[in-house]
């Protein structure tokens, strides 16, 4: 009776008690909650889940718990690796065109540690898709594209490893050339951490430009250039061939390819490629002229057109009413309408007007084809040409085994162009002596016969062709030889 007693005397405190618990426990949690996450105390925490079995608290302390793993202090953080910044190069010596030195730069910033070594490969970039795409021999690789590959073990501008940034410059010198070129560098921090970044050059020439120094003297030495292959003429089309090409059965498109051609051209003295335009095979194949075009525009695009002239070459052959033995007789414009629909599809393409297109006198030059086999009305052709655009035709009339039998018809000929040419091509033509082996002779002849004594020139030589031109009108050009 007591103890009830006792219990029914106790029992409103112990409840009074309880609630006077429970709310100074919800305080501390709210007080908790609206601290911030990084000072509550996980073992209060624990404590309270374990001590409190009302839902309500029990929730709260669950959420707090979640916030508190969220903002807890961070574990310590693993330092990044070295970053390179700006990565560049520049030319540092250029001879004719040709870049002999270059200088490349870059900076390192550690994230902690100091920069400890730095190393830089310069190395040709990888062209052997002419082997595989093209048939390139693998022995004539190394032949045309050389392994000039560097090594360098870099030191820091301020000669000394010992921060977390570090400057770094090297020129690479007298670097072989014919290829683009990879820079890459590798940065290591104390701690071994290590990174890399790789540039690339553009073409570096492997040739200085000789043909750029032959013009400025007044020479203009011209090499064909056939924009033709494997599209719209396949290569297989001129099997089987004497030779093997050290490119391959390349393409014509291929910026590589065109570099290498503008680089060893004007490195042996070529400062004008004479660009074949027309051929008997393309006549009237629009689709074919297109494809041409576009080969030539690949051509234009590249960087390294700018370091040559160029002129195009044309192909009479669709002048029509050519007889059997081979002669165009012209008798009326009928004939040519074919050559003045296609200057004036150049004139409107804006192929002359381009700067590097070679010009003489300030007129556009185009090499005029058979131009031996025309007789009658040239000049009438070529004054309605004039109407269309101002050409200097250079006349491809001489041949080294032409017999000047009948001089009066022959100059004649000349006379209806502005330069005329000596084809060279006899000399491989199988005959014996003297032509064969005396071809400097027969060439010396041919000059002096064709020649007219002219005594400024131009000498303009297209890989089988001496083309002369007449003596200047204007004294404004070179005209030395
Ligand atoms: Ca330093």
């Amino acid at each position: 009776m007591f103890e009830c007693r006792m219990a029914k005397d106790v029992k409103p405190f112990i409840t009074i008690g309880l609630i006077v618990l429970v709310l100074v426990l919800v305080g501390v949690v709210g007080f908790l909650i609206s601290q911030p996450p990084r000072q509550i105390n996980l073992t209060l925490t624990e404590t309270l889940r374990k001590t409190l079995t009302l839902r309500s608290v029990d929730t709260v302390t669950i959420t707090r718990t979640i916030t508190v793993t969220e903002f807890a202090p961070p574990t310590k953080k693993e330092p990044a690796p070295p970053r390179i910044v700006n990565l560049s190069w520049e030319p540092a010596r250029i001879v004719n065109d040709k870049i002999y030195d270059i200088r490349v730069r870059f900076l390192v910033i550690g994230d902690r540690d100091p920069i400890v070594s730095a190393k830089l490969v310069f190395k040709p970039e990888d062209y052997r898709y002419f082997i595989t795409r093209y048939g390139m021999r693998p022995q004539d690789y190394e032949i045309v594209f050389l392994n000039d590959t560097r090594t360098i073990d870099l030191y820091p501008v301020d000669g000394v490893f010992d921060s977390t940034i570090e400057e770094f410059t090297t020129t690479i010198q007298n670097i072989t050339g014919g290829v683009e070129y990879k820079i890459k560098v590798m940065v290591k921090d104390s701690s071994g951490r290590e990174a890399t970044t790789e540039i690339k050059t553009p073409y570096i020439r492997q040739y200085e430009n000789l043909g750029k120094l032959l013009y400025e003297k007044g020479v203009i030495i011209a090499a064909n250039y056939y924009p033709l292959y494997p599209d719209p003429h396949p290569w297989e089309a001129l099997e089987p061939m004497a030779v093997h090409h050290l490119l391959g059965k390349y393409d014509v498109r291929d910026p590589i390819v065109i570099a290498r051609k503008i680089d060893m051209g004007t490195g042996h003295g070529v400062n004008c490629f004479d660009i074949a335009w027309h051929f008997d095979w393309v006549i009237d194949k629009p689709h074919v002229l297109q494809k041409i075009k576009e080969n030539i525009e690949a051509f234009l695009q590249n960087p390294l057109s700018s370091q040559i002239y160029f002129f195009l070459d044309y192909d009479p052959s669709g002048i029509e009413g050519r007889r059997p033995d081979g002669i165009w007789e012209l008798k009326n414009s009928t004939q040519w309408k074919r050559v003045l629909d296609d200057i004036k599809f150049l004139n409107s393409w804006g192929i002359f007007d381009n700067p590097r297109y070679l010009k003489i006198y300030g007129k556009p030059v185009m090499y005029f084809y058979e131009a031996q086999a025309m007789i009658g009305e040239v000049d009438e052709m070529l004054r309605d040409v004039d109407n269309v655009r101002d050409i200097l035709w250079i006349g491809d009339l001489v041949y080294t085994l032409s017999e000047p039998d009948n001089e009066t018809i022959q100059q004649k000929k000349m006379l209806s162009y502005e330069g005329w040419s000596d084809w060279v091509g006899s000399w491989y033509i199988p005959l014996e002596d003297p032509v064969n082996y005396n071809f400097v002779i027969a060439l010396e002849r041919a000059h002096r016969i064709w020649g007219g004594g002219s005594s400024k020139i131009w000498n303009i030589v297209c890989t089988y062709c001496d083309a002369w031109i007449r003596k200047p009108k204007k004294p404004n050009v070179p005209s030395s030889s």
